[in-house]
């Protein structure tokens, strides 16, 4: 079984992670890591922390010689910014972000002993260990990649646009969108939005190639492979929604003969689609298509303008408070994503094809594969 914790706070000594289950021989590629809390770290409409931070991943356990042991991988990313003890009190809680609630569950009378570890600061963590994933899932030529679909007002149109060409226009995109007409016009809302004293959210896409057909199980509700990725990818700050394919608010009007992805067989190809609207999982296991998920994000929660609150101590009303913050993170969630989906993947992968070293995942991968060939 392949699982994490992650532990640390935003402005505490370091952020951490502890990855279990994770086979034995793998090659670490840490130019793979530092690349993937880069890209989580710039696009624009990001803070000022951002500058500060260099996000370097130390592997301090479970790797020898740059190869997985197969024992628990520890990660420490070290907070440059380290003054938690320093920091004032904040008693305004902030509408949209964790403050109230946290504050009420935990009787903290501080709201920062809550936003410390809400923070999305946390997510470095959650993208070094999805490095980590994509790497098992590269040994078997599994690919993720996540580009901005909307900011605020603006939608981008990649209809017609291969995988590479997604990833490679998206990569060079100051906002990670692969369309460049619409990633100026976002660009242009969050310096709006930055002006005025607000902020923006927006959707993303992940999309999976290569995986193989029957990743997760339509026997059990806790194994089918949407509702994992879905709570994976809930679970990261500010998500709000998560939809599979082309299912949206928009479709439900259509018919079953309009969505359903016709079914074709061809020698070389094996069975396959004529359409992917149901973004590559039918019946809660991955069916062979490309995995297309949408995910939308709420805007960040810290207002430069802020809403009207009420002081937790005083009760009386107040302006919420404000901290340093992004405008726009849209751009970095999408890299999130990818890790998150990246982990629900292998953590399948390594359900369904088990062995406690890469050699043996190979081998029972293959003969899967296969099997899958010859039915
Ligand atoms: C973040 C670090 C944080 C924020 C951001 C994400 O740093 P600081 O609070 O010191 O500016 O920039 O977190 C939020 C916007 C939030 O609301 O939690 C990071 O490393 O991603």
């Amino acid at each position: 079984m392949l699982r994490y914790l992650t532990s640390g706070e935003s402005h505490g000594e370091c952020m951490v992670a502890i990855l279990e289950g994770m086979p034995s021989g793998l090659r670490v590629n840490q130019g793979l890591i530092d690349r993937d809390c880069a890209r989580r770290r710039f696009g624009f409409g990001r803070g000022k922390r951002m500058r500060i931070e260099p996000d370097k991943v130390r592997i301090v356990s479970g790797v020898r010689n740059r190869t997985t042991l197969g024992s628990p991988i520890t990660l420490i990313i070290d907070n440059a910014d380290f003054s938690i003890d320093r920091l004032s009190s904040i008693a305004n809680p902030r509408p949209g972000h964790a403050d109230l609630a946290g504050a009420l569950k935990y009787d903290h009378r501080d709201i920062r002993n809550v936003l410390e570890r809400s923070s999305a600061r946390d997510t470095v963590s959650r993208v070094a260990v999805g490095a980590f994933a994509k790497m098992l899932l590269g040994e078997f030529g599994i690919d993720i990649l996540s580009h901005v679909k909307g900011i605020g007002s603006v939608r981008a149109d990649t209809r017609g646009l291969s995988f590479n060409e997604i990833r490679s226009r998206a990569e060079r995109s100051p906002v990670r969108c692969a369309e460049k007409r619409a990633s100026g016009e976002m660009c242009d809302e969050i310096d709006e939005a930055a002006r005025s004293g607000d902020s923006l959210g927006g959707s993303f896409e992940i999309v999976a190639r290569n995986v193989p057909p029957g990743l997760g199980s339509h026997v059990q509700w806790d194994r089918k492979i949407d509702g994992i990725i879905a709570q994976a990818l809930m679970s990261i700050q500010a998500i709000k929604a998560v939809a599979f394919g082309s299912y949206t608010d928009d479709t439900f009007d259509l018919k079953g003969s309009d969505l359903h992805d016709e079914i074709r067989y061809l020698a070389q190809k094996g069975f396959h689609r004529k359409s992917n609207h149901a973004g590559g999982v039918e019946g809660g296991m991955t069916n062979g298509e490309e995995i297309i998920i949408r995910v939308v994000m709420k805007p960040i929660a810290t207002l430069g303008r802020p809403l009207e609150s009420v002081n937790i101590r005083t009760k009386r009303p107040v302006r919420a408070a404000v901290e340093r913050s992004d405008i726009c993170a849209v751009p970095s969630a999408g890299i999130v994503g990818e890790a998150v989906v990246g982990f629900a993947l292998a953590g399948a992968l390594l359900e369904k094809f088990g062995g406690d070293s890469i050699k043996e995942l190979r081998r029972n991968f293959e003969g899967y594969r296969k099997q899958v060939r010859e039915f």
